[in-house]
């Protein structure tokens, strides 16, 4: 039976990575999307989406978007490949895998992936089976949030932050390195309605952006700088005696040590550090340490950095400080998957690995891996990531991936920068065309998505081809022969996770949507996940791990070989790499732009507009020089994963990023780079 709809609107969710995680309303005319907008039913959706996907028709029905697969005849990197079938693609893909492995051993293959679709089945269900059963090295995923979810989880134990539908009662609001406005426009909805309310809402951030504009107040600061800003506040809150006793002595660990620690971060001290003036200091912590509920969205700026972890750790003791948690509207939140956490392991299988032993390799140092493992990488399998664009030190990851020896497949939507480096491109559904599971990391609530529309093409999930793989290379059938309702409602089997009962694939057919816990949440303090059982501003699993147990701000880590720190965050108008390729989109992006400060580029003799030359060890890039006030002195900001394109002049911004690993969780350190800026014609 057909799964198209012809006519009518029907229910669909956003796959993307994205914190919203929103329902949506898909309207089909004669066979064809029309129109997508936000379900109006949605709790947290409220019927709005952005803008992005509201184009997702031009994605879907894109006239490059990858329908058959294909082998690469020209040499790697450029654009020429032939169209197979899949009896050829798989035969190519299983003899070579056979292969490597009788003379490598299975940890040759690497399996890279992320995000590029969140569906449980398709982004961790079958494909992480296969790879486990295959016996590949293991991939440390911490490109996007690790660092921050660690270090919060120091301090809180997991990724349990409030329930975002709880901030409409918030009387103030911390967006703390976080671009709210472009990255998770439904929690500005809610802080729109605490505003109606007389709630104020502060963006801290290195950049003047969408988000500071939308705020009642912007605090400027240097790159890295947080956890001293944090500590400020904590010096004033205990100064001026506003901390609330009871509070801390009942749920907390370690407040004299910490109280120790933030006497030395007096708001002069704090000022010389962030560049935040000390009077600013004052006013903020005064206000922060005098007003209840106050509500902290900690965003993922932060930890990009080598002292991110920390930053995350730090700011996370600051509701305590005023016995936020139990009060309504009140705390902090980084993530929230702590609450509708799946059984990884039933449907992952880590148990089928034969060699538990087998390496890990981070997909933060893709390039290093590439050119130097031993035993080497020999096959690269990539589906739900563009590698090419997004990995830090992109000219060693670019080498890497043009390595004659190294056999590269990539499933993909759309022929990217990484298909043009593949052996063999494997074209993938949209989630409109498949069955999956969705949970947010940021709301609560739990959607199951059913298939509007037929695989386009001979495009397959995720889902389909690591089961076919496996079936191809004889792994058991009862393991891989499997539907995806199936698999389904082994994800939702979770003995550990009491917030899921009830919710089962049927429940969820019926509902389409449902909240962990439902409406029910137990109160905050009733579980905290720590060791101790407390909110842990001492933390002795820190100091086990080798960390200072007691926040503390310590300097990024980049030499100073040259004067700019860059940050290189992602933009409001793509999802990472995703919709770079979408011409409407990228106009609305312009071009990449490079921001830096009027002094700046008065003392550089550089004109705002001109063509300039960005650059430092790892390799050099050209972008358009956009002078202002938007960042501090010494600091630049880029924004966007833009595709390569030799004619438009555009590069990936990755080039000049660093593969070191931030200080917890082998975070990424996309934002503490450091650079020079010359003249694009200037000779060096
Ligand atoms: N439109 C859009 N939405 C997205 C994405 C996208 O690409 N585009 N990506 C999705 C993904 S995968 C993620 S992880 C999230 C990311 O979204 P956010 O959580 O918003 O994180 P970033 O945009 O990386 O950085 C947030 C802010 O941190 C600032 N920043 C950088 N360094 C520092 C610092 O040292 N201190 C402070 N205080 N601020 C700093 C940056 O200027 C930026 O404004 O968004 C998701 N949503
Ligand atoms: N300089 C810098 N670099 C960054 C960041 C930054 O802020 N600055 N942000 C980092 C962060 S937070 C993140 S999360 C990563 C994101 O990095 P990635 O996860 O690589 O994200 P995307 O660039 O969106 O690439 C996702 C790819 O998956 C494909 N895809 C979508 N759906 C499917 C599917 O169902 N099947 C298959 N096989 N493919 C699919 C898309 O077409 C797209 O090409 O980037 C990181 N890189
Ligand atoms: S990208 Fe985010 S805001 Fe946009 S529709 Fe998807 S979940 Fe909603
Ligand atoms: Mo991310």
């Amino acid at each position: 039976m057909s799964k198209s709809v012809i006519n009518g609107t029907v229910k669909s969710v956003c796959p993307f990575d994205c914190p919203d995680t929103c329902g949506l309303s898909v309207t089909f005319e004669e066979g064809k999307i029309t129109k997508v907008t936000g379900d109006a039913e949605h709790p947290v959706t409220r019927g709005a989406i952005c803008n992005k996907v509201r184009q997702i028709n031009d994605r879907v029905y894109h006239p490059e978007r990858l329908l058959y697969p294909l082998r690469r005849v020209g040499p790697k990197g450029e654009h020429s490949f032939e169209r197979i079938s899949w009896e050829e693609a798989y035969e190519e893909i299983t003899s070579r895998m056979k292969g490597i492995i009788s003379e490598y051993g299975a940890s040759a293959i690497l399996p890279y992936s992320f995000y590029g679709n969140m569906g449980v089945l398709n982004a961790e269900g079958m494909d992480r089976r296969f790879f486990h059963r295959l016996g590949a090295s293991q991939l440390d995923r911490a490109i996007c949030n690790a660092a921050g979810s660690t270090g919060y989880a120091y301090t809180m134990g997991a990724s349990k932050g409030i329930d975002p539908e709880e901030t409409i009662h918030t009387k103030l609001f911390l967006i703390w390195g976080c671009n709210l406005v472009s990255t998770n426009m439904h929690q500005t909805m809610l802080a729109t309605e605490a505003r109606k309310n007389g709630a104020k809402v502060i963006h801290i951030d290195v950049h003047r952006n969408r988000t500071s504009t939308w705020a009642d107040q912007f605090i400027h600061l240097r790159p890295g700088t947080d956890a001293a800003l944090a500590l400020g506040m904590m010096h004033v809150i205990i100064r001026d005696e506003l901390t609330d006793q009871a509070f801390l002595e009942q749920f907390t660990l370690g407040y004299e040590d910490l109280a120790k620690q933030a006497a030395e971060y007096t708001p002069e001290r704090v000022e010389a550090i962030t560049g935040v003036p000390a009077a600013e200091v004052e006013e903020l912590s005064r206000l922060y340490g005098t007003t209840t509920p106050s509500f902290i969205r900690i965003g993922n700026g932060l930890q990009h950095h080598d002292n991110g972890g920390m930053i995350v750790r730090t700011i996370s003791c600051l509701p305590a400080l005023t016995g936020q948690w139990d009060v309504r509207g009140g705390g902090a939140m980084k993530g929230n998957s702590w609450y509708s956490r799946l059984n990884g392991e039933k449907i992952e299988r880590p148990d089928l690995l034969p060699d538990p032993a087998v390496r890990t390799i981070s997909m933060n140092q893709l390039g290093d891996a590439l050119l130097d493992a031993a035993p080497p990488v020999k096959m690269l399998f990539v589906y739900n990531s563009n590698p090419a664009v997004v990995a830090p030190d992109q000219n060693r990851v670019r080498e890497g991936l043009a390595r004659e020896d190294l056999f590269t497949v990539t499933h993909d939507l759309f022929l990217t920068d990484t298909c043009k480096y593949s052996d063999i491109v494997l074209p993938a559904t949209s989630h409109f065309e498949n069955l999956d599971l969705y949970t947010s990391y940021w709301h609560l609530y739990l959607q199951l998505h059913q298939p509007i529309m037929e695989p386009m093409g001979e495009c397959k999930s995720n889902f389909t081809l690591f089961k076919e793989l496996a079936l191809k290379l004889d792994f058991e059938p009862h393991l891989f022969d499997i539907s995806e309702q199936q698999m389904i409602s082994e994800a939702l089997d979770s003995e550990n996770n009491p917030l899921l009962k009830g919710i089962t694939f049927e429940a969820l057919q019926a509902n389409t949507w449902m909240k962990a816990g439902g409406n029910e949440l137990p109160s905050y303090t009733s579980m905290i996940p720590t060791p101790s059982g407390k909110i842990e501003l001492y933390s002795a699993k820190m100091l086990m791990n080798g960390l200072p147990p007691i926040p503390n701000h310590t300097p990024l880590r980049e030499p100073e070989t040259y004067p700019f720190w860059l940050t290189t965050g992602p933009n409001h108008s793509f999802i990472n790499s995703t919709f770079a390729n979408q011409e409407k989109l990228q106009k609305l992006e312009k071009e990449p732009l490079l921001h830096m400060h009027a002094d700046d580029a008065e003392a550089l003799g550089l004109l705002n507009g001109e063509r300039v030359k960005i650059r430092n060890d790892r390799g050099e890039l050209e972008m358009t020089l956009r002078v202002g006030q938007d960042v501090l002195p010494g600091v630049l900001v880029t924004q966007g994963l833009w595709w390569e394109d030799k004619k438009k002049g555009h590069q990936a911004v990755n080039i000049l990023t660093p593969q070191r690993l931030a200080d917890m969780g082998g975070g990424a350190t996309f934002f503490s780079n450091r650079v020079e800026v010359l003249k694009a014609d200037a000779a060096q």
